[in-house]
């Protein structure tokens, strides 16, 4: 069955447009782009009459809120019951159905058809079907296109959520893999009406103080290799223990490393969900491929920028990335 990566696809509009109730979901541990892209979608789906509820396996975080001022985001403990009647499922910026978590896993159970939107990789072997399509700079830009398909118009509060979307996984507009249609789909949704300011302050200027104090404790933990050109860090879990901050506020310190004059890769190890669990970052400059090296452990993302849970000896697994990435750094010349 279909995958697609062109969002007007005829077989994909028609899905949508037969589906009265639709359920959307997002990746545990949700970020900006898939909770932005599921809001955009959202909006839009609702102004063109469609029945349709947000259940994510993760509650909105603290720092995601001010995305949804209607508070339209359930969690899977709260809003469980949101998905009866659901007649499709899409999942946005995952890509498999274990990182939706429950929501997915109950649609499925429950015989109801979900479908991925998603700018990641597609792992070999995937039995779900969808829009995937990894030329996108973000979910949120390819549910902009979707929704175009679909013939939605998209209003200032649909805009908000792409436009977010689209500003994180860009780093504010930065990486654009020299495709002119990502500035040209911000600038549509500037048009809306848009003020854009509150939302580059929320996601780039308002860091708590206490992720700024572990900003410098991770800073101080940056290690090169002999040549400069890898550079890393780990952060065990003690680093983090007598700060109120969110497991996901480590991730804020890799484009520090990844951004040293002459380091062409960078790998951040953090305490993962579980106990003995480590979570890697990688990262790189243009040219350089990193993505391999988290697909094949089981992770996923970009040639750029991927991630990965792993399980061992952290000297072990520092040993072994680091390795592979001196190899990438070779291969890219
Ligand atoms: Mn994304």
């Amino acid at each position: 069955m279909p995958v697609t990566a062109d969002p007007a696809a005829p077989w994909l509009l028609e899905r949508i447009h037969a589906a009265e109730r639709i359920a959307l979901m997002t990746h545990v541990d949700p970020d900006a782009d898939g909770l932005g892209s599921q809001l955009g979608f959202f909006h839009a789906a609702r102004a063109a009459g469609k029945d349709v509820v947000i259940v994510n396996d993760d509650p909105c975080p603290a720092r995601y809120r001010w995305l949804d001022p209607e508070a339209v985001i359930g969690d899977f403990d709260g809003a469980a019951a949101d998905l009866e009647g659901v007649e499709l499922g899409l999942c946005f910026d995952a890509n498999e159905a274990s990182r939706a978590g429950r929501p997915l896993a109950a649609l499925q159970q429950a015989g109801v058809p979900v479908l991925l939107v998603d700018h990641h990789r597609l792992r070999d072997g995937n039995p779900l079907q969808g829009l995937v399509a990894t030329r996108f700079s973000s979910s949120g830009e390819l549910t902009y296109r979707l929704l175009q398909a679909l013939g939605w118009p998209v209003g200032a509060e649909a805009a908000r959520g792409l436009y977010a979307a689209m500003s994180f996984d860009t780093g504010s507009f930065r990486f654009l893999r020299n495709d002119p249609d990502t500035l040209r789909v911000a600038a549509e949704l500037q048009a809306t009406g848009l003020d854009t300011n509150p939302i580059q302050e929320a996601l780039f200027a308002s860091r708590p103080y206490a992720e700024t104090v572990l900003l410098g404790r991770i800073l101080e933990r940056i290690q090169r290799s002999a040549d400069g050109q890898v550079a890393w860090a780990v952060v065990p879990p003690e680093a983090i223990a007598d700060l109120d901050v969110p497991r996901d506020a480590v991730g804020e310190a890799i484009p520090f490393v990844v951004g040293i004059e002459g380091v062409r890769a960078a790998a951040m190890f953090k305490p993962g969900r579980n106990p003995g669990e480590w979570k890697l970052s990688l990262r790189a400059k243009a040219g350089v491929v990193v993505g391999d090296i988290a697909t094949r452990r089981g992770g996923g993302g970009h040639d750029q920028a991927a991630g990965a849970t792993l399980t061992g000896d952290i000297v072990a697994l520092c040993d072994e990335i680091l390795g592979e990435l001196q190899a990438a750094v070779e291969r890219a010349g």
